[in-house]
Order: C-alpha cells, then sequence, then structure tokens
C-alpha cells in the first residue's frame, strides 16, 4: 500500500519519533504549523474517524490520552489543541488516520 504513514512506521521513511508502542506511534509533523505540532498515528491503517470500530475507538482514546501527557511534558501548561481531519472539506491529505497536537503559542479561535 502506498501511504506514507504506514512507511514511517515500517521505518521506510524517517521520522522525529517521540513516542512509539504496540498500537501507535508520535511523531513531528513534518510542516509544523505550531511552535509543537506532533501526530499520534495508529499503526493499523485505516483512513479516517469514519472508520473507527470499538476497537480502533479504544487506541484513538490512548492516543489521545498519550499526546495530553506529551503536552504536559512539553510545557504546554497554557493549553493545547488535539484535532483530526476528515476528507476534503476537513482538509485531509493523508488517508491515515492521524491526530494533530498543536500548542506553543496562542492558537486561533477560528478553527474554520
Ligand atoms: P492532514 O492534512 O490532517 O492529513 O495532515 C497530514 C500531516 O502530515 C501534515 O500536517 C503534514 C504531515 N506529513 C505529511 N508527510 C509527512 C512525512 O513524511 N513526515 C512527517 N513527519 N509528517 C508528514
Amino acid at each position: 500500500m502506498d501511504c506514507i504513514f504506514c512507511k514511517i512506521i515500517k521505518g521506510e521513511i524517517p521520522s522525529s519519533k517521540v513516542y512509539e508502542d504496540e498500537e501507535f506511534i508520535v511523531i513531528k509533523d513534518v510542516n509544523p504549523q505550531a511552535p509543537v505540532h506532533l501526530l499520534a498515528i495508529p499503526k493499523e491503517h485505516f483512513a479516517s474517524v469514519a472508520e473507527l470500530n470499538d476497537e480502533r475507538a479504544v487506541v484513538v482514546g490512548k492516543m489521545m490520552k498519550k499526546l495530553a501527557e506529551i503536552g504536559g511534558d512539553n510545557g504546554l501548561d497554557d493549553g493545547f489543541r488535539i484535532i483530526t481531519n476528515k476528507g476534503k472539506h476537513g482538509c485531509q491529505s493523508v488517508s491515515h488516520l492521524h491526530l494533530h497536537l498543536l500548542g506553543g503559542r496562542q492558537l486561533d479561535e477560528k478553527m474554520g
């Protein structure tokens, strides 16, 4: 499968990995939009939140928990944002579900 995140997970493409366990990885975004911009990516390939089932939802919950922990470890005491994009209107560019953690500056009030 020609998926850039699957290649990163397999180690075929280098990344700045900040966390890994048997279910997901956390890497630095190659095109950061905030001083801290991380991506949590499940090792199982599926396209987006529209393909969640109960088992995948548990993993995504663990990903959110880990991102919040990492945010605390990175001094994001004033807050941060966790988002996931889906499809064309959501501006999803990589069709492998991922969560963005953005922080380290005042983020825009408008999210659209
Ligand atoms: P989205 O637009 O929600 O699908 O976000 C995809 C993000 O993935 C985008 O912020 C840039 C990031 N990205 C794309 N290719 C790579 C890569 O090869 N390495 C890393 N670290 N991030 C990537």
